[in-house]
């Protein structure tokens, strides 16, 4: 018997998926998400389970892996590709190996094209395939970056993938439309770049001219990914006071929907400027206004008994506000997400502003 839970990250849209011995308890967990892993190490303790191993299905350029944090939390292991070239992994895979967890294991393919270091993991039955970006829903991997080749991506597919019995189930890397899996019958018919009787010139054509930007997180990413997620900073203590998210680079995060929700329990800080606090996005309600240049000299007003939320435009001055506020020794202390842009946006309530 199989645990099999698919966990999605809305920011970079990218799937994780928890795999599980349901008589060992012994789990992996492909592509874990470094935002995600308290809601992915609550879960493994719910379920009872005790993680091996991390799997990557490459490097990824949209969002930073999970793998080091479950290492130092939880004492799993690493493994990645070796041809990824990354530093820090506990098992560099090659074409072939086995990830074995209680009487389960996954068999590493290589299928690169979207980078030279892509893996496709398949089931001991297979009965699943997780493909990260070599096969997407409908879709695939683009191949403008890291290595990226259409013919190389082409033959991968076909001869790793699309090999596979029809009623495979395809669980990839991400789906930027809300659907969840497929299957590889399905994408062999219906996969508008690589399937039914599409040749590898199509294929190529198709790929130079996608028009994608690139990924927002991509100079942060891929160099954090080469090491396996290690963070270049301490990693600050852990809080459990809301339902807080620890970004890569080392900030505590609320959400505008929580903070709505416990105005009256926290202290709002908002540390922009006296304008921008009276101006056209007015401010949180409640919100003390203390400039950041003056914050530290003023962190005396502010009590250490309630949590602190602290509140910009955009959520970069009030981020590095947190890490100010931490040294004056507050340890409850996070950053509203996105700021005042992102407030208003979600219709959130305001004290002035304009509409
Ligand atoms: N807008 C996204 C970019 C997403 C993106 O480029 N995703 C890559 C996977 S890492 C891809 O291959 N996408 C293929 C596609 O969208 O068709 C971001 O900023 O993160
Ligand atoms: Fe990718």
């Amino acid at each position: 018997m199989l645990v099999f839970r698919q966990l999605f990250d809305p920011q970079s849209s990218t799937y994780t998926y928890l795999l599980a011995d349901a008589g060992t308890r012994e789990a992996v967990l492909v592509d874990p998400v470094f935002e995600q892993a308290r809601r992915d190490q609550a879960l493994v303790a719910e379920l009872g389970l005790r993680l091996l191993w991390t799997l990557e299905t490459h490097v990824h350029a949209d969002h930073v892996t999970a793998a080091w944090l479950h290492k130092q939390r939880l004492g799993s292991r690493i493994a990645v590709a070796a041809a990824a070239g990354a530093e820090g992994a506990d098992r560099a895979l090659l074409p072939g190996d086995r990830i074995g967890f209680g009487r389960r294991a996954l068999e590493a393919r290589a299928t690169p094209g979207h980078t030279n270091g892509c893996l496709t993991y398949v089931m001991d039955d297979h009965a699943m395939a997780f493909t990260g970006d070599a096969l997407l829903i409908r879709g695939c991997g683009r191949t403008d970056f890291q290595q990226g080749s259409a013919p190389v991506l082409f033959r991968s597919v076909h001869e790793q993938i699309f090999t596979l019995p029809d009623d495979c189930l395809i669980y990839p890397g991400h789906d930027y439309r809300g659907l969840t899996a497929s299957s590889v019958g399905e994408e062999r018919k219906f996969n508008p770049r690589l399937g039914g009787q599409i040749l590898p010139q199509d294929f190529a054509g198709y790929m130079e001219h996608l028009g994608l930007a690139h990924p927002k997180q991509i100079d942060v990413a891929v160099p954090a990914n080469l090491r396996c997620g290690r963070p270049g900073q301490a990693v600050r203590a852990d809080q459990d006071w809301a339902p807080l998210t620890y970004t890569f680079s080392g900030i505590w995060e609320v959400q505008p929907d929580w903070l709505e929700e416990h105005l009256r329990d926290v202290e709002i800080v908002d540390v922009r400027e006296p304008d921008e606090f009276d101006g056209a996005l007015g401010h949180v309600p409640g919100a003390r206004l203390v400039p950041l240049g003056s914050l530290v000299a003023r962190a005396g007003e502010l009590s250490k008994a309630r949590p602190v939320v602290v509140v910009c435009r955009s959520g970069a001055r009030s981020a590095q506000a947190t890490v100010l506020l931490a040294k004056a020794g507050f340890d409850k202390v996070a950053n509203l997400a996105g700021g005042m842009l992102r407030w208003r946006a979600g219709g959130y309530g305001v004290e002035g502003g304009s509409d």
